[in-house]
């Protein structure tokens, strides 16, 4: 048996974790011979409740599970993390303005990225989902200069998935059939889904797509899928956020399949005329567990305009939180 891998979550008592630490400790990550300690970190008030979600992962007697630490003290969290999915996020709360909700996660995230700079495994590959996370991932990544700032990345995997899904169901295919789909910028309603490279089959897919159909409809479905489920679930996606979580994470390990890539939040290069620096969702190829951002892809006019709204988002996001950068 393999030496156990050490992975630390955060919010663990939430929704989202709750559909995830499970399929964490069944293997679904990193395989049947892989055995894993998870790291959970909660606030203070919250500990009980996750003491209530350990009791189950016991009641599972997952043999791949080798431990479980609690704690609220983000130092014991990431001692030695392997891999760290950051999901637990203030959420907006009544009269509170976007900046008050950015700048009270740009605390949270500016502790967390100290303490792994500070204790974490110096290769390890961290995650925000916690929004607002492409700017969440940013402040993290700068509180942890120890760190390659290739180790952070945020999460659009959902926004990918719902694009392969709702492109697929459009065209009457299996999911299975569709290929190089993009999501540029911002995991927020600025968000661009892109399917000018795109391959349904063996067909480009703006070949089999209407225009208009794309232009109207799908970006903003994709865009809008969040508050459609709030809408009429009564609370955010938590299972398929948590898959897109999972997905995300074994990827960056196991890399991309052939002929195919990911959209993941990173580093922004300076690609496509991006501000270096910003963490910016890319399209990406992964071998030996480095991303490399997808290059040299036509960018039309209307594409061109979408990534620039998304990146001013961005960058208004950052400079609400400069002081803690
Ligand atoms: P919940 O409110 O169910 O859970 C969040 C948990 O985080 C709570 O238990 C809370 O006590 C905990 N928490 C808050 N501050 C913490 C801190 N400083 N340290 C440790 N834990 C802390 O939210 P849930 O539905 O699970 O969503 C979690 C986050 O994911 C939210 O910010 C949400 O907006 C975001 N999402 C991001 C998505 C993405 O694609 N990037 C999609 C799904 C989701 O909306």
């Amino acid at each position: 048996m393999k030496t156990p891998v050490q992975i630390a979550v955060t919010g663990a008592a939430g929704q989202i974790t709750y559909a995830l630490l499970f399929r964490l400790a069944a293997g679904d990550f990193l395989g049947p011979d892989q055995p894993v300690v998870l790291r959970l970190l909660e606030v203070p008030a919250a500990m009980d409740s996750m003491q209530g979600v350990v009791m189950e992962l016991e009641d599972c007697a997952f043999p791949l599970l080798r431990g479980v630490v609690t704690t609220s003290d983000p130092r014991v969290a990431f001692e030695n993390a392997d891999y760290a999915f950051l999901v637990g996020a203030k959420p907006r709360g009544e009269g509170m303005e976007r900046k008050d909700l950015l700048e009270v996660n740009a605390q949270i995230f500016s502790v967390q990225g100290k303490a792994l700079n500070d204790v974490a495994h110096p290769d390890v590959k961290v995650l925000v989902v916690g929004n607002p996370a492409n700017t969440n991932a940013l402040i993290a990544q700068r509180n942890a200069p120890r760190l390659d700032p290739s180790n952070f990345s945020a999460m659009t995997r959902l926004d990918h998935n719902r694009s392969v899904s709702l492109l697929a169901s459009h065209c009457s295919v299996p999911v299975t059939d569709i290929r190089r789909v993009i999501i540029w910028g911002n995991h927020s309603s600025t968000q661009y889904p892109d399917i000018h490279h795109a391959i349904v089959g063996g067909d480009r897919a703006t070949s089999r797509v209407d225009r208009q159909w794309y232009e109207t409809l799908f970006i903003e479905t994709v865009q809008q899928r969040g508050s459609a489920i709030i809408k009429i679930r009564g609370k955010s996606s938590a299972a398929s956020a948590a898959n897109a979580a999972l997905e995300h994470m074994r990827t960056w390990v196991a890399g991309t399949a052939d002929g195919d890539w990911v959209s993941m939040v990173i580093p922004s290069d300076g690609s496509y005329g991006i501000e270096p620096g910003l963490m910016f969702s890319y399209p990406v190829t992964i071998e030996d567990g480095r991303h490399r951002i997808v290059q040299g892809l036509d960018i039309d006019d209307f594409s061109r305009r979408m990534l620039a709204a998304t990146e001013a988002e961005l960058k208004s996001e950052r400079d609400a939180v400069a002081a803690l950068l």
